[in-house]
């Protein structure tokens, strides 16, 4: 299979607008990914010939529906080989998914003085959910610092691993720093301790191929959105045995076997874990991404996002007053970076009106900010369908910035 970047940029129709009157170059891939045609098209045909509800239904839409949402299930199973298609829960996203796990893990697993830990590039979204049900059971929180590099301290880790933690939650790749984590590594050590891990599949599950058995995760969790698939939709992987001890998250329709006043029984997995109408149409156009997905030769994007990666730090290294914030050895499509003497939400402005989007702020991992001493960064975050005249248009623009702030 051929790489053709041409053909590609053809199928993402909303790259060929133009912003402010220039040609978009869109460079902010890490905070949501753009859809191919096929995806469109998918949830355009739900809505227009298949819309209804699903598991409910005797009529032949909403059989038509639940026939397409289960099988989006089933492409989902596949695509980061998981053993069994009621491993995979269909959530509201990552976000949602890590909530499931802290409430309906951390809860009844986690006792007065147990530990939890994550790392200190997380997203607030890996943060947030463990310091809530930490609070609740009086669990303490435990940090795996990270290096300059902006790589996790492995040494820290194992020393941090002790007989009081209950749970690793860890992200597989940084949104900040782009740092790929050794992750398999880490859950050989934590399995050792007999300790579940979570892993925050966000940004990897758009640049690497996600295998969860062989890595032997407990948990990994992504959202549709970031994976070239709508809004509104992710991902739960987990272990069965795990998810089968699992109270439900939410209740209501659905996640039911039976129900009375007196007493109500919970139906199979994944049913369990989604109470309510889920995000059908979402769930069914992340399959379709999925489909996109193998029309493509994964290896190759990889190889054409890795290249683009180091031009675009190679050049923008070599601009006087730019630092670059993350240079593990192992990182992928994202650079961070701050420039001398001009904040960077000015620099995400001046791009903007270049047409350049890029994203400035902290980007929901505040603790990961104060490590590095800046109160913010700009961010660059690539797709394959990136280019490097795209890159070099970046630059030019950059250096626009530079001459503004003189
Ligand atoms: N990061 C970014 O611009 P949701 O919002 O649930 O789809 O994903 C949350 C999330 C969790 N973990 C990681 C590593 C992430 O990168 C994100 C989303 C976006 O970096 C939006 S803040």
């Amino acid at each position: 299979m051929k790489f053709d970047i041409v053909k590609i940029r053809e199928e993402f129709p909303i790259l060929r607008q133009k912003a402010h009157g220039k040609p978009l170059v869109y460079l902010d891939n890490a905070a949501t990914s753009h859809k191919p045609r096929a995806v469109l098209k998918t949830l355009e045909q739900f809505y227009t010939e298949d819309n209804a509800n699903i598991h409910r239904g005797v009529h032949i839409l909403s059989e038509r529906a639940t026939e397409a949402y289960e099988a989006a299930r089933a492409k989902v199973q596949h695509f980061i080989h998981a053993n069994r298609p009621d491993e995979i829960i269909f959530t509201r996203g990552t976000t949602e998914a890590i909530n499931l796990v802290a409430q309906s893990y951390g809860r009844p697993n986690l006792n007065a003085g147990d530990e939890v830990l994550i790392t200190e590039m997380e997203h607030h979204s890996n943060i947030v959910p463990w310091q809530m049900i930490c609070e609740e059971r009086g669990a303490l929180l435990k940090v795996v610092p990270v290096n300059d590099a902006g790589e996790l301290r492995l040494d820290q880790f194992e020393k941090l691993l002790s007989s009081k933690t209950r749970i690793v939650a860890v992200t597989h790749m940084s949104n900040v720093l782009g740092t790929i984590n050794p992750v398999k590594e880490i859950i050989q050590k934590a399995h050792q301790k007999n300790i579940p891990v979570l892993l925050d599949g966000a940004q990897a599950i758009a640049h690497l191929a996600v295998n969860v058995e062989e890595l032997d995760c407990d948990f990994y969790v992504f959202s549709a959105h970031k994976l070239y698939g709508p809004t509104g939709v992710g991902v739960l992987y987990g272990k069965r045995a795990l998810l089968e001890a699992m109270p439900p998250y939410q209740g209501g329709g659905d996640m039911i076997r039976s129900v009375t006043f007196e007493k109500t029984t919970y139906n199979q997995l994944p049913y369990k874990f989604e109470a309510g109408t889920p995000n059908i149409a979402g769930a069914i156009g992340l399959g379709a991404a999925i489909d996109y997905l193998r029309t493509i030769d994964f290896e190759k994007a990889a190889h054409h996002e890795r290249e683009l990666l180091a031009y675009a730090t190679e050049t923008l290294q070599s601009i006087p007053g730019v630092r670059i914030i993350g240079t593990a050895k192992n990182k992928a499509s994202v650079i961070s970076f701050s420039l001398e003497g001009v904040h960077p939400h000015d620099i995400g402005t001046i791009l903007d009106q270049e047409g350049v989007a890029i994203r400035t702020g902290h980007h929901c991992a505040q603790p990961l900010m104060k490590r590095f001493g800046v109160p913010a960064t700009a961010r660059i975050s690539l797709a394959f369908y990136n280019t490097r005249e795209e890159i070099d248009i970046f630059i030019r623009s950059l250096k626009k910035v530079k001459e503004v702030f003189k």
